[in-house]
């Protein structure tokens, strides 16, 4: 990535994780110690499982048996499949009515998405839908943000409050909560703004990082305080992007196991088909670039499928995973389905029609039929219990811990500690003339003892413009904290 070191990005890096861009930072941190830790009957994984693979040209693979370690617990449900598929179409279906309404957006990503994205937010994410920032929440970046209707619609399910029926209805209409790409300073729930393609990926390998970092610096062998995943959805455009690569590299050479990215691979954008100029093997670039790859080669109805990538991709912890999901852009419309059409235009009233006797669907629009509503209603308690349960953890490394957690708290506040500014050196007009970079990297080294948060990067120059921190080591694949 071509930026230089700077404060800002520094600082940017780490905050980008915990300090939410609107809205105050109360909600972040518990203020009292004593809460109830609920249960949860969570399946664990104890058994070994296979996947199968292909390379984007070759024959199936059979993966090894993958090890499943404590990692892959999920929130898995024994939800019946048909539930899950009415659950599917409620996605489809609010993404083709908000677009229909608005005249204007992207339904096909969210109906071919919508699968996924009903796994990572039904069963597979840890949030807690009335604090969206909660600290130790698992993030999800929409690196193709056109497709924010699939976001929104999550959101809406799930019981974030900045997304209502009534958001939904006004999509893309100046000062809604739902505008055309999802921005992170206007929808809480949103964890990063997104539109031009690529950024999101980019800027979901810097949440991992922080992760990372966090985690290396203060867990501790009794208590993982730091412990979340960052999940993002990209698309062709994304990958054809160069910043994807750039960021993606990094990712792979840090060893940042926790990012698990999809790959919308549906062959469609908007000029037509990716035949058109894009043909390059994503699959075996990943490897090149240090990933772990999984293809899911039915990602229209294969949840199982799904599942077990997931299941995968957090087995794997030291390298990031791109799963690849096969899909059909706009699946489920009969005429328009695997089409540019259907990339970023509404369907059409006689299209829409078309699609609800396709897939069976006899609602008005906007509504979420009630027992597809109760299933989801579980968020908002097992979301609260989520975060109490970490609220309690938290308190009990405080009092284990005290200095690393104060610290941790005002990194996550983003609070710097009182007196920071009496570590920045001092300048008179005496003071003999220095260029710039020189005196910025005074001062970067006299903050960096004083801000635990403070991490830098340099586009490999900064013994040129001077951005180098001194007593700090660089930031290594096997990381074990900042010094
Ligand atoms: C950097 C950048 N270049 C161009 C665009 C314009 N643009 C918006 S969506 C899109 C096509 C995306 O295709 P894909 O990722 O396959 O999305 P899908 O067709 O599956 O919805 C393009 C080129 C953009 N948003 N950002």
């Amino acid at each position: 990535m071509a930026s230089s070191s700077s404060l800002t990005l520094s600082q940017a890096i780490l905050t980008r994780s915990a300090i939410p861009r609107h809205g105050s930072t109360q909600n972040l941190l518990p203020s009292s110690a004593s809460f109830a830790i609920p249960s949860f009957s969570g399946l664990k994984s104890t058994s070994s499982f296979t996947v199968s693979r292909r390379c984007a040209a070759g024959a199936a693979i059979t993966r090894l048996p993958v090890r499943a370690s404590a990692a892959v617990e999920t929130l898995e449900k024994t939800t019946d499949t048909e539930l899950i598929e009415k659950s599917v179409n409620t996605i489809r279906f609010l993404a083709i009515d908000a677009v229909e309404k608005a005249n204007s957006g992207h339904p096909g990503l969210p109906m071919g998405c919508a699968p996924m994205g009903h796994l990572l937010y039904d069963e597979v994410m840890r949030y807690n839908p009335k604090n969206p920032y909660w600290f130790n929440r698992d993030r999800f970046v929409l690196s193709a943000g056109h497709g924010c209707m699939l976001q929104y619609a999550l959101l809406h399910l799930a019981g974030y409050d900045a997304v209502k029926e009534e958001d939904l209805k006004s999509f893309r209409q100046w000062g809604s909560k739902t505008p055309g790409h999802p921005e992170n300073f206007e929808t809480p729930g949103v964890e990063v703004t997104t539109g031009p393609l690529g950024q999101g990926i980019a800027n979901a390998v810097g949440l991992a990082l922080a992760e990372k970092h966090l985690a290396a610096r203060y867990n501790k062998p009794d208590s993982e305080i730091v412990d979340h995943y960052t999940y993002c959805i990209l698309g062709d455009g994304c990958q054809m992007e160069g910043i994807s690569n750039e960021a993606c590299s990094l990712a792979g050479h840090w060893g940042l196991g926790k990012l698990i990215a999809f790959y919308d691979d549906n062959h469609i954008s908007i000029d037509g088909d990716t035949e058109i100029a894009f043909t390059e093997n994503a699959d075996t670039r990943f490897e090149a670039l240090g990933w772990h790859v999984i293809w899911v080669k039915n990602g229209n109805t294969g949840y199982d499928e799904i599942r077990a990538a997931i299941k995968e991709a957090k087995s794997v912890t030291d390298k990031p995973t791109l799963i690849k999901v096969t899909t059909t852009i706009g699946f489920g419309s009969p005429n328009k389905a695997n089409s540019y059409s259907v990339h970023g235009s509404a369907l059409g009233s006689k299209e829409v029609e078309a699609t609800r006797q396709n897939l069976g669907w006899p609602y008005e629009p906007f509504h979420v039929p009630d027992d597809v509503k109760s299933h989801w209603s579980r968020h908002t308690a097992e979301g609260a219990a989520f975060e109490a349960e970490w609220n309690a953890k938290f308190a009990e490394y405080s009092k284990k811990y005290p200095e690393e957690a104060a610290e941790l708290k005002s990194i996550i506040t983003g609070e710097f500690p009182a007196g920071w500014e009496k570590a920045l050196p001092t300048y008179t007009p005496e003071s003999p003339a220095d260029a710039t970079r020189n005196l910025s990297q005074q001062n970067l080294n006299a903050l960096a003892k004083v801000l635990p948060g403070l991490i830098g990067g340099s586009a490999d120059l900064a013994s040129s413009n001077m951005t180098l921190l001194k007593n700090v080591r660089r930031f290594p694949k096997e990381h074990s904290g900042r010094t």
